[in-house]
């Protein structure tokens, strides 16, 4: 073999082991050895890291907070001005912090909880759920899109499709032990949770019930759609400014319901700034997702957010994303689109949203822009 065959196989060699090292997760490299830098695999571009320089156009904004929706209010009789305050959010922002909902505080912090011990758990045990088939019931892994990301994220997941719940139970781990009972409590409930404000974000947006049944039939998939959650862990970072937890990304449900620990990380683009969005213990996050935004023909916005990590706490949270059916088209609502208002965005399925990850790569609204109408 020449020397200069020798040396392309040895790198190929390092290659492989090196991928199969960061494979494993963050989580497992940095409890490999006490790691004093971030690995050059995890460093972003100087213009994509989190800079909080002040010339810098999207310096984060630490003083603005997303709108509060009490979702008792909802409920009661002040439900005309709350549908008024959720539908200028979901306009404006894209985003909610969603307080006095009907999910019990134990419920949310035993998730939370049991979360961070399925982490905790060996390697071994975890890794019986490593694949990158995206369709997998469930499916641990690491960094955002983990076979194409040519910089590493510094976080690590768990994905479990909930709905229906007996279909996808008997997938899910067994360990903890109250793992399944635990998250199939939350996963019903947050379900439950999302279906009552998705009929009020049908119903603020003008789609009453109508003579062909329009709300019944969309409120009627709902109950049928899709749910998946992802449980994110973050470790501790040793130079937080040179990478992400989560890069800029948008949502591709109707809805996200997100719950987050007390420490700090997430940021959503507002006014082209990033804003950190205050951890309110056991209230959740809810952002609009592509869908939403598609159904809406643009009214509401399916918003960039991204997760910064940090050097002294590591950091947990629980997305549940919601949509139809995974077999539906969604398409713009006809109530949405006349002459003033032409439909904006093209029907899209699930599978043209799965081909299109495969095949670009889920980068910022690179979906959803390639769902417009010009
Ligand atoms: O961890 C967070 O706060 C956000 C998570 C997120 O954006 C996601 O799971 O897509």
């Amino acid at each position: 073999m020449s020397p200069a065959m020798a040396l392309n196989e040895q790198r190929s060699k390092d290659d492989a082991e090196e991928r199969s090292q960061y494979e494993k997760g963050v989580k497992q490299l940095c409890e490999k050895g006490h790691i004093h830098a971030v690995p050059k695999k995890y460093i972003l571009p100087v213009s994509e890291r989190p800079t909080k320089s002040v010339e810098d156009s999207k310096v984060v904004n630490q003083n603005l907070q997303l709108p509060i929706i009490d979702f008792s209010e909802l409920l009661g009789p002040n439900r005309p001005q709350a549908l008024q305050s959720l539908a200028n959010a979901c306009q404006q922002y894209g985003f909610f912090q969603l307080v006095n909902h009907c999910i019990s505080d134990d419920v949310v912090r035993s998730m939370i909880d049991v979360s961070g011990r399925f982490f905790d758990l060996p390697l071994e045990e975890r890794g019986q759920y490593m694949t990158t088939d995206m369709a997998a019931p469930v499916r641990c892994g690491t960094s955002f899109s983990q076979t194409k990301d040519s910089v590493l994220c510094w976080r690590d997941f768990l994905k479990l499709l909930c709905h229906p719940l007996p279909d996808f139970l008997p997938h899910w781990p067994v360990s903890p032990v109250d793992f399944r009972e635990v998250v199939g409590t939350y996963a019903e409930e947050t379900r439950h949770l999302f279906l009552v404000v998705m009929e009020a974000i049908l119903e603020g947006l003008g789609i009453v019930q109508n003579e062909e049944g329009e709300e019944e039939s969309v409120v009627k998939e709902f109950e049928n759609g899709s749910q998946m959650m992802v449980a994110n862990f973050y470790p501790r970072c040793p130079e937080p400014e040179l990478t992400l937890g989560i890069p800029p990304h948008s949502d591709y449900g109707f809805l996200t319901l997100l719950l987050q620990d007390e420490v700090e990380g997430l940021q959503v683009q507002y006014q082209d700034k990033w804003v950190t969005v205050q951890p309110i213990p056991n209230a959740f996050v809810v952002n609009v997702g592509d869908h939403l935004e598609i159904y809406s023909n643009g009214k509401y916005k399916s918003v960039l957010h991204r997760v910064v990590v940090n050097e002294v706490k590591s950091r947990m949270s629980v997305a549940s994303l919601h949509s139809l059916p995974f077999n539906c088209t969604v398409k713009p609502s006809p109530k949405l689109v006349d002459e003033a208002n032409p439909k904006r965005y093209m029907d899209t399925d699930f599978a043209s949203f799965l081909a299109y990850v495969s095949s670009r790569g889920p980068n910022k609204k690179d979906f959803l822009e390639s769902r417009k109408l010009h």
